[in-house]
C-alpha cells in the first residue's frame, strides 16, 4: 500500500520503518529540517526488542506538502498539532486518500472530520516506542493496534491497513466501535502518562508502585464515569488494559515523559484535560484528573525553562 506518515516522532518512525521493511511504499513527512536531514542521511534507526539495530531507508519530505498517490495518510503528530495539520493539509490531499489518526488523546477524529471530506479512520496503538533522537526509535514493547472507521463502519481500506500492519509485525485488529477504543486508551494514558512524567518512572516501575496504582485507579474510575455519562461504550476495561500495557512496555518511558525530558509541550490537555472538561459538561466530578492536569501544566513550565537553560 502507499502510505504517507505525517509526524516522524517515535510512533511515526516505528510504523514507517516496519511498513517499509515489509515492502510498502512509505513517505515520512515532518516539519523540522534537522529531523529531515538526519533521516535523509541515515534512514530511520530502528532498535528492535532484542537490541538489533537496523537502518531503514525511507523517503522523507518537509511538510506541509502535497502527497499525490497517497492511499492512506497516517496522522502521527501530537494531539495538540492536529488542528494545525488539518488546516495546512486541507486542499493538499486528494479526495480518494484515506486519512487515519494514529494518535493519543481525545478529539483528533472530530478535528479531522471537520476539516476533510475524505474517509476518516482512527487507530489506537499500545506498541511501545521510545525516541532516542531524530529518526532513532526503540521498539520497547509489543502491543496491538485497533483500527476503525470514524462513523463505525469498516471499509475495505480499513481491512487492508490491518493486513499491512499485521504483515509488518505490528499486530492489528479492526473495530466497529473505534470511539470506545479511543476513550479506553485515553483513560489508560491519563493514568500512565502524567504519573510517569511526575515521577520520571518508566512504565514497568509504575505497575509495581502501590501508591501510584491507587492514584491511577482513581483517575481511571473518573474517566470511566465521564465516558458513560456521554454515552461511550468502552472497549475493554481500562483498569485491566492499564496493567497489561504497563507489563508489556516495562522499559518504555511514556510519550509524555519523553516530551517533558525534551522540554516540549505535552498531551495533558487532550488526555486528563479532556476528561476534566467532558466531566464539567456532564456534571461528573473529576478531581484527580484535575490535579494531574494542573501538576503536569506546571511541570511543562519548569521543564521548558530547565531545558532552555541547558
Ligand atoms: O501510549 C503510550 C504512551 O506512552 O503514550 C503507551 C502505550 C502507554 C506506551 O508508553
Amino acid at each position: 500500500m502507499r502510505f504517507s506518515i505525517v509526524g516522524a516522532g517515535a510512533i511515526g518512525c516505528l510504523f514507517g520503518a516496519r511498513l517499509r521493511i515489509a515492502g510498502h511504499d512509505v513517505t515520512l513527512v515532518h516539519r523540522d529540517p534537522i529531523v529531515i536531514q538526519e533521516i535523509k542521511k541515515n534512514g530511520i534507526k530502528l532498535q528492535d526488542l532484542d537490541g538489533t539495530l537496523t537502518k531503514v531507508s525511507v523517503p522523507v519530505q518537509m511538510g506541509p506538502t502535497r502527497l499525490p498517490g497517497t492511499e492512506v495518510l497516517i496522522v502521527a503528530v501530537k494531539a495538540y498539532d492536529t488542528r494545525a495539520l488539518a488546516t495546512s493539509y486541507r486542499g493538499r490531499i486528494l479526495p480518494e486518500t484515506t486519512v487515519m489518526s494514529l494518535q493519543n488523546g481525545l478529539s483528533n477524529v472530530e478535528t479531522l472530520q471537520s476539516a476533510f471530506r475524505n474517509e476518516i479512520l482512527a487507530a489506537s496503538t499500545t506498541e511501545g516506542a521510545l525516541s532516542l533522537g531524530p529518526g532513532y526509535v526503540v521498539h520497547t514493547g509489543r502491543g496491538v493496534t485497533l483500527i476503525g472507521g470514524a462513523r463505525g463502519a469498516n471499509s475495505d481500506t480499513c481491512s487492508r491497513i490491518k493486513i499491512a500492519f499485521d504483515t509488518a509485525g505490528l499486530k492489528a485488529k479492526t473495530s466497529s466501535n473505534i470511539h470506545g477504543v479511543l476513550w479506553a486508551k485515553a483513560i489508560v494514558n491519563a493514568a500512565i502518562n502524567p504519573l510517569s512524567s511526575l515521577t520520571r518512572l518508566p512504565n514497568g516501575a509504575l505497575a509495581k508502585n502501590r501508591g501510584i496504582g491507587e492514584i491511577a485507579h482513581s483517575a481511571m474510575n473518573e474517566g470511566i464515569a465521564v465516558s458513560h455519562a456521554i454515552g461511550i461504550r468502552l472497549v475493554g476495561d481500562p483498569r485491566k488494559l492499564w496493567r497489561k500495557i504497563l507489563l508489556s512496555t516495562t522499559a518504555n518511558k511514556s510519550s509524555m515523559l519523553q516530551d517533558i525530558e525534551r522540554g516540549r509541550m505535552t498531551e495533558i490537555r487532550q488526555l486528563n484535560g479532556a476528561i476534566l472538561s467532558h466531566g464539567k459538561k456532564t456534571g461528573v466530578k473529576t478531581p484527580v484528573n484535575g490535579i494531574l492536569t494542573k501538576l503536569v501544566l506546571g511541570l511543562e513550565e519548569s521543564s521548558k525553562t530547565m531545558t532552555s537553560n541547558g
